[in-house]
């Protein structure tokens, strides 16, 4: 038995997307000579509400290229403390971009407009040039929770009112407006750029779009390139994207319904507690003090057994459904964590 929840980037491509991917229409991207990208890159500028869109290999390469698009060396960004760009993407905003992070502590990821402006300063000689609000929803260690639509619109709006560029690390955007009810478009209507994921609960095998404004989109092309992320043939990938993008959205609702069922048996084991009101969409951040070895060790017996997760801190394992785990396979997954649970606890 091998039931994975590490992450839904473990998601496989669906026999339609190989189809799909066999069939592609192909031609040199670099030339601008790909029909079936150009296809992917205009319907995700259409579903988020944005002028154009551009292909890019992976969430964290669309992330700096939107960093490097939006800002200059040496300008201040401002990010949520626990934002994947800043924890996760391997310090690429310093690195290459250049860029200074200034944080910001969240609620479950988020905050409000008033929070942005007691973070913004006056300017003065001695501060860089702030440029940039990156945000995140859902947000990724807040345990894939969604933004209040309100607050954000607010803080969207409040960031462009100090001079600021807004972009969105909308690696799963879908997941958001599935839980609201709405169209991603709706949720990046205040926003300059988005990046959103199709390798994720969507499914498809490789790749992220990131959209924006029409000479955003051309800037971002060209730092795409120094990134060497000018890609040929990618029509092969793009293919299954497209189908991404066309079958995989709506069904996202199960992996959130199965997110509520592992959340729910989780909290009912002893050892184990779960804040289920942030429990959203395809996550669950479970905390594991209560068994008294540390978290990367619990999941290590887990993944012995066959449950595979991963530990994000010392006390906390995050487990993510998505298309590959069905509601039998929670069930399942449920028994072994009891039953490993009562073993650590015992031994512990
Ligand atoms: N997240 C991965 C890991 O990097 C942690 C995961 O397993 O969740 N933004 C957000 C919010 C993300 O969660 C991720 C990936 C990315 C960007 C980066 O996407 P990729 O992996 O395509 O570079």
């Amino acid at each position: 038995m091998r039931i994975d929840l590490r992450s839904d980037t473990v998601t496989t491509p669906t026999p339609e997307m190989r189809k799909a991917m066999a069939a592609a229409e192909v031609g040199d991207d670099v030339y601008g000579e790909d029909p079936t990208v150009r296809k992917l890159e205009e319907k995700g500028a259409t579903l988020l509400g944005k002028e154009d869109g551009l292909y890019v290999p992976s969430g964290t390469m669309g992330n700096l290229v939107a960093i490097m698009t939006h800002t200059a060396r040496g300008n201040e960004i401002i990010l949520e403390a626990e934002s994947h760009i800043y924890y996760y993407e391997v310090g690429g905003l310093a690195v290459v971009a250049q860029v200074l992070p200034r944080l910001i502590a969240g609620r479950r990821g988020a905050f409000g407009p008033e929070t942005l402006r007691a973070t913004l300063r006056a300017p003065n000689i001695h501060f860089p040039i702030p440029a940039l609000l990156c945000l995140e929803n859902t947000h990724n260690r807040a345990g894939g929770a969604v933004w209040p639509p309100a607050e954000f619109e607010a803080t969207a709006q409040a960031a462009h009112k100090a001079g600021l560029a807004v972009h969105l690390d909308g690696a799963r955007i879908f997941n958001a407006a599935v839980f609201l009810s709405c169209t991603a478009s709706e949720l990046a209507r205040e926003v300059d750029s988005v990046m959103f994921c199709l390798s994720k609960g969507l499914s498809a095998p490789v790749g992220s779009v990131l959209v924006g404004r029409k000479d955003f989109i051309a800037r971002a092309r060209k730092n795409r390139k120094v990134l060497g992320g000018g890609l040929r043939q990618a029509g092969v990938i793009a293919a299954a994207g497209l189908v991404a993008l066309e079958t995989m959205v709506d069904r996202l609702a199960e992996d959130h319904a199965n997110a509520q069922t592992l959340a729910t048996g989780l909290a009912n084991t002893a050892g184990l507690r779960v804040d289920l009101e942030g429990v959203q969409t395809n996550m669950v951040m479970c905390f594991v003090d209560g068994l008294g070895v540390p978290a990367p060790e619990f999941a290590r017996r887990l993944g012995e057994k066959g449950v595979l997760t991963n530990a994000v801190d010392a006390k906390k394992v995050r487990f993510v459904t998505h298309k590959d785990v069905s509601g039998a396979d929670i069930g399942q997954a449920l028994s072994v964590i009891a039953a490993v649970a009562g073993e650590t606890r015992a031994g512990a």
